[in-house]
């Protein structure tokens, strides 16, 4: 069973005023422009139009809320590093993620997104010592696995846990293609322990996992 499959569009917000009430669970997915994250949402969900998509990178621009369960929340964060947008936004969203993540009491945990044959860049490492910073459990998807061959995958997965064993960050990270739906169910089992949600059990730990 898919335990985000029930899930609808809550609201949406550009100011940390304008958050839905800080009250139950929430999981936040956060990265890089154009990596993957609302492709990623539709993928773990099952709902293919619900977050929206597009080649045009920077076009999630609002903090979008899916509202799982009336306790439950899936948040959508505007991606950050795309180099078109204008500094002043640019600070304003930093001002506005650093805020949310700082201060969001509901917040249970950050999903960070990459793609997974450019991972770890400066802004991905400073959103997770933000997250870190903040307690939250960070889950990191290394998305677009398609483009990489079976080997590559593994090899950029490898890289990716050593690389982030060189620093105090800790973090989970697997394997993802909201394309190909590889890892999929992973996720949904990760994140349901996280939101400790009711739904599958853990997929039994393979190499490709941990
Ligand atoms: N091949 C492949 N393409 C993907 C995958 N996930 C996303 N994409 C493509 O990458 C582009 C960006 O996807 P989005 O999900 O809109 O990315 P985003 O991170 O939400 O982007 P912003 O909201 O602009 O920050 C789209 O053209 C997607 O079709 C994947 O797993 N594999
Ligand atoms: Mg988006």
């Amino acid at each position: 069973m898919n335990p985000f499959g029930r899930i609808e569009f809550l609201t949406s917000a550009s100011q940390l005023h304008q958050l839905p009430p800080d009250e139950g669970a929430e999981l936040a997915f956060a990265g890089r422009s154009n990596a993957g994250k609302s492709s990623a949402i539709n993928a773990i969900t099952g709902r293919r139009g619900l977050a929206r998509t597009s080649r045009t990178p920077g076009r999630t621009q609002l903090i979008n809320f899916f509202r799982l369960t009336d306790t439950v929340r899936l948040v959508d964060l505007p991606g950050y590093g795309y180099a078109k947008v204008p500094e002043a936004q640019r600070r304003h969203w930093g001002q506005v993620v650093s805020g949310y993540l700082q201060d969001r009491r509901s917040l249970r945990g950050v999903v960070v997104i990459m793609d997974a044959r450019r991972p770890l860049g400066p802004l991905d490492l400073q959103l997770l010592e933000l997250a870190t910073a903040a307690e939250l459990p960070c889950h990191l998807l290394l998305t677009k696995a398609d483009k990489l061959g079976n080997q590559a995958g593994l090899t950029a997965l490898r890289q990716t846990r050593r690389q982030l064993g060189q620093t105090p960050l800790i973090a989970h990270v697997q394997l993802f293609s909201a394309l190909k739906g590889t890892g999929v169910e992973q996720a949904r089992a990760q994140l349901a322990a996280v939101l400790a949600l009711e739904g599958p059990a853990a997929p039994p730990a393979d190499r490709a996992s941990g």
